[in-house]
């Protein structure tokens, strides 16, 4: 079998803690599994700026990460060295949009073994089960735009604009995904998240978008939810939701929020996938950098290994893979943190002393046992 090749970029903050637990489990699963993986590392983050170009990737980046099947990332943000939105435009969003990872594709599970925060109506903890779902995040356009401007800047008159953008074409292929995905799942429920009635253009256009798309499954259940109310419905009927489908923004929001609801966001992995192969997918946590707990050892590692065990899934599908062994591998990654959760060494967000190093490896000896 040919290497996959991944490209590991780190990042800032907590990604750097991260990172190397993602990659010691992969290791153990690559081993297990007889997979063959390759690891490249790119030191681009805030810390190195492109080596104090003012950009956060040097020029050559597509063309070096084009050579690459995935990309394994991190964290990208330090503050106090690049503002937040020059960091992000300038590295992971352009991931995002140049390799067209169109389908930003967030589970989101309550684990056996995690404190929940929610209960149910009669004031019972939530069980494994009743949070167990999708969120298909728009990845490349939506409210994430650069247009816009400021005018009268400074002044009385301030005027400052931002437009959305939503294309068919764009709008049409994650709502294909997210059907698709709907449909293969036991219940075939999904859920889109709208504000139509408040966002009077784009929304009502989203909403028809879905109807339009919905013909083509019809063993498919849809219902459309105000994005206020859905978020309601996240902490108080999560049992709900099975797929659901979200522009840009919401899709963060909803990406941030439901991890929250199972207890930590330090579980939630995340796939932003180029579901063609025409260009690398990117893998990483959901959480971001984190600098106010960088340095001290315990950032939850389990979201940067869950996101590994998606790679793996998503590389199985690669032509002459062998999709089997990539699915068995990403299932005892899952099947590890599963069994760490309950009965392992976990880190202080999941009420655990245990630190970044610890869980990492701890779930590592489960995958490789
Ligand atoms: N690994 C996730 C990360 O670095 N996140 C930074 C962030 O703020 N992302 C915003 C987004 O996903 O749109």
């Amino acid at each position: 079998m040919k290497p996959h090749r991944i490209a590991v970029i780190p990042g800032d903050g907590i990604g750097q803690e991260v990172m190397p637990e993602g990659l010691r489990v992969l290791e153990a699963a690559a081993q297990r599994f007889e997979l063959p993986l390759q690891f490249d590392h790119f030191d681009w983050a805030c810390a190195a700026y492109w080596q104090r170009t003012g950009q956060m990737l040097p020029d050559d980046w597509f063309a070096t990460l084009s050579g690459y099947d995935a990309i394994y990332f991190g964290a990208v943000g330090w503050p106090a060295v690049v503002p937040d939105h020059v960091s992000l435009w300038g590295s992971l969003l352009k991931f995002r949009r140049e390799f067209d990872q169109y389908v930003n594709l967030r589970p989101v599970r309550l684990f056996d073994g995690v404190p929940c925060p929610l209960v149910d109506r009669d004031g019972r903890p939530r069980k494994p089960g009743d949070i167990d779902f999708f969120v298909v995040r728009e990845n490349t356009e939506g409210e994430y735009t650069h247009l816009g401007g400021r005018l009268f800047e400074g002044t009385e008159r301030e005027i400052v604009i931002q437009e959305s953008v939503f294309s068919r074409h764009g709008t049409d292929r994650v709502m294909k995904f997210a059907f698709e995905l709907a449909q293969s799942r036991p219940r075939k429920h999904l859920t889109v998240a709208t504000k139509s009635n408040g966002i009077a253009i784009s929304m009502p256009w989203w909403d028809e978008r879905a109807d339009a798309m919905a013909q083509g499954y019809p063993e498919v259940t849809v219902d459309k939810q105000h994005i206020d109310i859905l978020s309601a419905r996240f902490v108080l009927q999560p049992t709900r939701f099975d797929v659901v489908v979200a522009s840009n923004l919401f899709g963060d929001i909803l990406s941030d929020l439901g991890p929250a609801c199972t207890g930590t966001i330090g579980l939630a992995p995340s796939a932003n996938l180029n579901p063609q192969r025409h260009f690398p997918s990117l893998f990483e946590p959901v959480h971001g950098s984190a600098p106010d707990i960088f340095g001290r050892a315990i950032a939850n590692p389990v979201a940067m290994i869950w996101s590994g065990a998606l790679m793996l899934d998503f590389l199985g599908g690669a032509i002459g893979a062998d999709t089997a062994r990539h699915l068995q591998a990403h299932d005892a990654i899952v099947a590890a943190i599963e069994r760490v959760l309950v009965t392992g060494p976990r880190t202080p967000d999941l009420g655990g002393h245990a630190s970044t190093t610890v869980m990492g490896r701890a779930i590592a000896e489960q995958v490789a046992a």
